[in-house]
């Protein structure tokens, strides 16, 4: 199975394997830090309500991602197609969820992760058409038991590099032996070519000493307009099949 930056797709027969390697993700860092400590017992303690923290993250993580598979399984059957093409699902690093709290000058404590952090799970969703981002955002959204925190549409309003995507802030419930408890998810829609484009601009981003960096953003610029004309035209020709069908 390839892994994508920490975004990784999620197959039915991928999931266990996932959620095992995201497991082995926190675990990693945690046994780094655990061989160079001076105080490996209080370390560990320290280290356990973090652990939960993450695994009430995961948890919320598969509730949001079978409710979307739900939601593709109805639409199939009823509309004889799948609303999207794949969903790829990460849990935050230790390492990025460290830089981010310092980045924000907020205390690394559990508490203050989770107030501060709405990324820390994340779910991509990648869709055909544009009507389907809309169509599955709206029918995640109206679940009553999904609270939206924030929408982000940089699809409507692309961001001056020419990122395109639809970000949600969602609040989820998780049952948990004794409680219950809101997490949030960020959930990302963006079409084949939006995704095509954001990872080909995440690549580029990690190359160093780039020369002509003004250049280069003014090309991806541009090839984010191609991107975004293709996917109206797309839209367009599955909008006249469809109306084609409706008419026979
Ligand atoms: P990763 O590993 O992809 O998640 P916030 O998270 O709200 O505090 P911000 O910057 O307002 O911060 O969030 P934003 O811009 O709504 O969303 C951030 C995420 O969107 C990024 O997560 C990327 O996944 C994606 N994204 C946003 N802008 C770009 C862009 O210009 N290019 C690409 N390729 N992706 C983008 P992370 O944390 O960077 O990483």
């Amino acid at each position: 199975m390839r892994q994508m930056k920490g975004w990784m797709k999620m197959k039915d027969e991928d999931k266990k394997i996932s959620v095992e390697m995201s497991n082995t993700d926190g675990q990693e860092n945690l046994t780094g830090h655990f061989l160079e400590s001076e105080n490996p017992e209080k370390l560990l303690e320290g280290a356990q309500p973090f652990m939960e923290l993450m695994s009430r993250y995961r948890c919320a993580m598969m509730e949001v991602e079978t409710k979307l598979r739900v939601l593709d399984e109805e639409f199939s059957l009823a509309y004889d197609r799948n609303p999207f093409e794949t969903i790829k699902s990460r849990l935050k690093r230790p390492v990025s969820i460290i830089e981010k709290m310092k980045r924000k000058g907020c205390p690394l404590t559990v508490e203050e992760i989770e107030k501060q952090l709405n990324d820390i799970a994340g779910i991509r969703v990648i869709c055909s058409f544009l009507d389907d981002i809309y169509t599955l955002a709206d029918m995640l959204v109206g679940q009553d038991d999904i609270r939206l925190l924030e929408k982000k549409d940089y699809i409507i309003a692309p961001k001056p590099n020419g990122y395109r995507s639809l970000h949600l802030i969602l609040e989820v419930p998780i049952f948990l032996s004794h409680s219950k408890q809101y997490m949030k998810v960020e959930v990302q829609f963006r079409t084949i070519a939006m995704d095509f484009w954001a990872s080909l601009d995440h690549k580029l981003k990690y190359k160093k000493d780039v020369q002509e960096p003004e250049r280069i953003a003014e090309q991806l610029r541009e090839c984010a307009d191609i991107i975004s004309s293709m996917d109206e035209r797309m839209q367009q020709i599955r909008d006249q099949i469809e109306k084609g069908k409706r008419e026979d």
